[in-house]
């Protein structure tokens, strides 16, 4: 009798975490607990194992990266052809320095605009607005560091349905939040960003917090914004070190009810607030590395979440944002071009 509920429970937890077999439970995530490894920029093969293995990866050598102009801009903009030759969808990447995003940000935000130029930024996923079609890789190209903090952090989704379903302990609230584990990659909820309790008005898209990609079955596709209310927390709560605080608000993504009048609708509410706690508790945990002035930090946009430290000082910190789609993405979001060299397409068809 025990031994059939310890297998119950196994079985409940591999289709927690989406397996049909005991496959995606042979290489447990690491948490990285020195942070993504380094790897030179050329190193291709090196730096899909890493992503592979860990989600995320610090690329060196940027500085070395050969373009016409010699802008860090441009060198961002090559970093998707580099990493991923003949995998791109989206021929034109997507390129924002996000020094220059914070002006923007101030006069356009639909909701009510403060400052979060060097506040903490809570762990999220990029490019949201775009709902089903978020970029499945981004990356950070830094040009120039601040003079203290600016740390970044991420948070694996992988260990988030493993905080939510761990297969070794053993208690009742274990079983309870790993039913949720499992609802949260089956039962569709709103993820549309509007404004408010977001910052802007996002596309439509309601679909399970977790999924796995239809070609790409290892790949898990997470997603997280978090709400206006959370990022004023998380900029009024720094300590002296500009470290995020600890006392936020318990419930800080855009997650909502599909049905809020549904007869499951307590049950959805509760999954939602869960889940979200166990990413608030492993961002509290994620180890916060530095990306140095030439590196660039490589994030599988899907898996991963990303979120900073505050940061101060003199010096302004200077970074390029690239927002990328692969052919293991749900593809690009409408209305983007889809222009670039016919030698990708041709590459793009051999795979
Ligand atoms: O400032 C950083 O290091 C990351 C910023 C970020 O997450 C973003 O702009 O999406
Ligand atoms: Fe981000």
């Amino acid at each position: 009798m025990f031994q059939h509920m310890l297998v119950c429970k196994y079985v409940l937890f591999l289709q927690a975490l989406g397996c049909a077999d005991e496959s995606c439970t042979q290489d447990p995530p690491t948490g990285l607990q020195e942070g993504p490894k380094r790897i030179a920029i050329q190193e291709t093969a090196a730096i899909h194992a890493a992503l592979a293995a860990d989600g995320a990866v610090i690329l060196t050598g940027i500085s070395g990266v050969s373009v016409a102009d010699g802008t860090w801009e441009a060198k961002a903009a090559a970093l998707p052809s580099l990493t991923f030759p003949g995998r791109l969808v989206s021929k034109i990447p997507k390129v924002q320095g996000i020094h220059l995003e914070h002006a923007h940000l101030r006069q356009n935000l639909t909701s009510s605009p403060f400052d979060l130029v060097g506040k903490p930024l809570l762990p999220h996923t990029d490019g949201y607005i775009y709902g089903e079609f978020l970029p499945d890789y981004i990356a950070f190209v830094v040009e120039s560091q601040s003079d203290s903090g600016g740390q970044n952090y991420v948070v694996d989704g992988k260990r988030v349905l493993r905080r939510l379903c761990d297969g070794d302990r053993d208690d009742s609230d274990e079983s309870e939040t790993c039913a949720m584990a499992a609802m949260a990659q089956t039962l569709a909820v709103d993820q549309t960003e509007r404004s408010p309790p977001g910052f802007v008005n996002g596309q439509e898209f309601r679909g399970p917090l977790v999924q796995r990609q239809r070609h790409a079955m290892h790949r898990l596709r997470f997603h997280r914004q978090t709400s206006v209310l959370a990022c004023k927390d998380a900029a009024d709560t720094v300590d002296e070190n500009g470290r995020l605080g600890t006392d936020l608000r318990p419930y800080q993504s855009l997650w909502a009810l599909s049905e809020p009048e549904g007869h499951q609708a307590h049950k959805v509410q509760d999954m939602l607030k869960t889940v979200d706690a166990a990413v608030q508790q492993e961002a509290a945990q994620a180890y916060r590395f530095t990306v140095h002035e030439g590196e660039a930090l490589l994030i599988d946009n899907y898996r991963m979440l990303h979120g900073r430290e505050g940061y101060k000082g003199r010096t302004e910190r200077k970074l390029w944002r690239v927002w990328f789609w692969t052919n293991e993405s749900s593809g690009i979001p409408r209305g983007m071009p889809e222009l670039g060299s016919v030698l990708d397409a041709d590459e793009l068809n051999q795979i």
